[in-house]
């Protein structure tokens, strides 16, 4: 019986997640996170949308997708973020080279970009109406998705952030991959620019949030290759996320579970009564 309760305790503390929620695609910088401060290098990209009945117009039906246009090719390309799930492909997660939307065209809306909504979250304007209509691109949970009559908030002003500059986004290191970690500055006319800052936009591809490990690992490598020397952004992506309230609620219920199981082994072993002495 031991055995047994021991081997459930195991499963149980291995069924424990590390980190039960991933890191959100779309998050604000904060004093103390700990890119702070590390050195950015912007370049110029821009948001597409793939315009698959060649209307002029970013639609919902059809359900044509939207990317960050990260190399700013105008058209889908390896490393591009994809802003609305597509082709079986989640929303947040970057295109790869097998992927089946790559090599499409993408047509550009102007001066589309990162807005503050009334709520104080971001949206991405894509009919440069200025005010969150449905089919913008809104950030619920921080993962990126194309608003809907059911949109909170719909019809509320958006507001440019003083600093943005519409298609500047920048990383740690100018070469980028699908998993690495993009800025859009909202400081870039102030001391924060040029580095991350409380206030930029941090854009993490799910790809990498998933995979933290090998991913973190390839960014401090190319990080710490550059000729800065600087090692702080290294150390800045591989620091592991603070753990949430979530995390700590999946504890609790696996401790739960732990006493719970110790408390009906102690019933059935009360119920047997005391060991039989064989030699009576
Ligand atoms: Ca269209
Ligand atoms: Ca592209
Ligand atoms: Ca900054």
């Amino acid at each position: 019986m031991r055995t047994v309760l021991l081997l459930l305790a195991v499963v149980c503390l291995l069924a424990l997640p590390a980190h039960a929620l991933a890191t959100p695609v779309l998050a604000q910088v904060k004093a103390g996170d700990a890119d702070i401060n590390a050195t950015l290098e912007n370049f110029q990209a821009g948001i597409g949308y793939y315009d698959g009945n060649v209307n002029g117009h970013f639609d919902t039906v059809p359900d044509e997708p939207a990317y960050i246009d990260v190399d700013n090719s105008h058209s889908v390309s390896y490393g591009d973020l994809r802003l609305t799930a597509f082709a079986g492909h989640a929303s947040g997660v970057s295109v790869l080279l097998a992927d089946i939307d790559m090599g499409r065209p993408l047509a550009m809306p102007n001066n589309a970009w990162f807005l503050r909504t009334t709520d104080g979250s971001w949206a991405i304007d894509m009919d440069a109406s200025s005010t969150l209509t449905a089919g913008d691109i809104v950030f619920p949970a921080g993962t990126p998705a194309k608003a809907d009559a059911a949109t909170p908030g719909l019809g509320g002003r958006l507001a440019r952030v003083e600093g943005s500059q519409v298609g500047m986004l920048s990383s740690l290191h100018r070469e980028h991959d699908a998993d690495t970690v993009l800025y859009a500055e909202m400081d870039s006319f102030t001391t924060g620019a040029g580095r991350v800052s409380a206030g930029d936009l941090r854009l993490t591809p799910a790809a990498a949030a998933a995979g933290a490990a090998t991913t973190t690992g390839t960014a401090a490598s190319g990080a710490m290759g550059g000729s800065d020397g600087a090692a702080a952004p290294a150390a800045a992506t591989s620091a592991p996320p603070a753990w949430r309230t979530l995390d700590w609620l999946l504890v609790g219920v696996g401790v739960l579970n732990l006493v719970g199981l110790v408390a009906v082994a102690r019933m059935v072993n009360h119920l047997r009564g005391p060991p039989r002495n064989p030699f009576k």
